[in-house]
């Protein structure tokens, strides 16, 4: 770790992950001397390789735009790249090095062969049109397409991307590869190869996840009032699923500050949601402008000001932290799982572990994401299509078989779970044998 923050010292998103991990399975690798012969620390911790190009368009006013792109192809240990596209104006090496880092581990928690990759651009999508939405997407493919493949690496999406960019990305792909296997990028379009329910799959995974853990605790979330941030799709998902297991959706959040909902979320608002996100307006006001009885907004706060009983970070990392976690704590909540990747910063999970606080990683909690990518992959490659409750069933199994593991490697000699060591052990030895049987390369 010394050697990394040397290294990198400017990468604090990338040695934040990296920290995590090494602290969760510093026991388990000093157990096993054939890891540290094999060097697989200093192995993993370092990307494959890592593509940066220049990503130039057009906008609608005529002016030239420049963008940075990138794919971060992280770990082929168990499987071909894969991972998400993120578009955001924060993106640096350092953010998709750490997302990269995570996804190895969060692809080897699903049960299913796929490596760790993450990619994107610094494009802000914000105030964007669908026209130059259209025309960055094709601009990144001239790049990107000679990194991928359905065998190498396949994309998908995540902050910033989602069916709308897929599309534009995949026409663009055919055109340059003149490759027709839709298998090359996943959260594609219902009718040309995508998964039914891969839109639905990172919330409806991590409210499955979320009732295994308030199971396996003696509680059940019906009836309990739930505050998450976000309103994209990740937010969109969580909100539709915790409120048909009987949940209470309080709270939903944007950059601007967080809306109310005492009476809990709607059916109509959770729709509305979708349209928030499509207008690229980034505002969560807008949910309390169309329905002003039901939802009031307070600029500047978060989520996390809301009192409820299970938190459910949806957005961006380090989303949630120390003192956010104290106020959380201090109006009664008792389960918080992080649905964002590594949405919660190392003081607010150690405010929540310390204070007894039900508490689940982003790899674990998020994994139904990626995994029903996977399925997306397995469809494309046997060229059929799943039904929603074929997909559905796999889905409920993996976030079980998930939450399997982390009690397995995580259960500590005083009986309790810890479940970011449960994750992070799991996933670690998963890929450190792949790595071990595979040879020095
Ligand atoms: O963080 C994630 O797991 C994703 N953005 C989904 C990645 C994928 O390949 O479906």
């Amino acid at each position: 770790m010394a050697k990394l923050q040397a290294k990198y010292s400017q990468e604090k998103e990338y040695l934040q992950a990296v920290q995590e991990v090494l602290e969760s399975i510093e026991d388990v690798y000093n157990q096993h001397p054939e890891f540290e012969k094999a060097k697989i620390v200093e192995r993993l911790v370092e990307p494959d390789r890592i593509f940066t190009f220049r990503v130039t368009w057009i906008d609608d006013k005529g002016e030239v735009q420049t963008n940075l792109g990138y794919r971060v192809q992280f770990n082929s240990a168990i499987g071909p790249y894969k991972g998400g596209l993120r578009f955001h104006k924060a993106v640096t090496p350092s953010m998709l090095k750490f997302l990269g880092f995570e996804q190895t581990f969060k692809n080897a928690l699903t049960t299913l062969p796929m490596g760790g990759a993450k990619g994107g651009s610094d494009f802000d999508p914000v105030g964007k049109s669908d026209a130059e939405i259209m025309r960055f997407c094709q601009a990144f493919m001239l790049e990107l397409w000679k990194c991928i493949g359905p065998d190498q690496d396949i994309p998908a999406g995540d902050v910033g991307v989602g069916g709308r960019e897929i599309g534009f990305l995949y026409g663009m792909y055919k055109k340059l590869a003149r490759e027709y296997n839709t298998g090359v990028l996943t959260g594609k379009g219902a009718t040309w190869g995508g998964s039914i329910l891969r839109p639905e799959a990172t919330g409806f995974g991590a409210l499955y996840f979320t009732q295994h853990l308030l199971h396996k605790a003696g509680k059940d979330i019906q009836g309990k009032t739930v505050a998450l941030s976000g309103f994209g799709n990740v937010a969109w998902g969580a909100a539709t699923k915790a409120k048909q297991l009987g949940a209470k959706v309080i709270a939903i959040s944007g950059p601007d500050g967080v809306c109310q909902i005492p009476d809990g979320i709607t059916d109509e608002m959770i729709d509305y949601m979708l349209v928030m996100r499509a207008s690229n307006r980034n505002k969560v006001e807008d949910m309390a402008v169309k329905f002003p009885e039901l939802a009031k907004f307070t600029p500047g706060k978060k989520s996390w000001s809301v009192k409820c009983d299970i938190a459910l970070p949806c957005a961006f990392q380090n989303e949630l932290n120390g003192d956010d976690a104290k106020e959380l704590i201090a109006n009664g909540t008792w389960c918080c799982c992080e649905v964002s990747n590594m949405g919660c910063t190392p003081e607010a999970i150690h405010t929540f572990q310390s204070n007894g606080i039900l508490f689940a990683p982003g790899k674990a909690v998020n994994a139904g994401g990626v995994a029903t990518s996977g399925l997306e992959m397995t469809q494309n490659a046997s060229h059929i299509s799943w039904s929603a409750q074929e997909v559905d069933d796999k889905l409920h199994f993996i976030m079980q078989s998930i939450h399997e593991a982390c009690v397995k490697y995580g259960t500590q000699p005083d009986g309790h779970i810890d479940y970011v060591k449960g994750a992070n052990i799991a996933g670690f030895m998963k890929v450190a044998t792949a790595m071990l049987e595979q040879g020095i390369i």
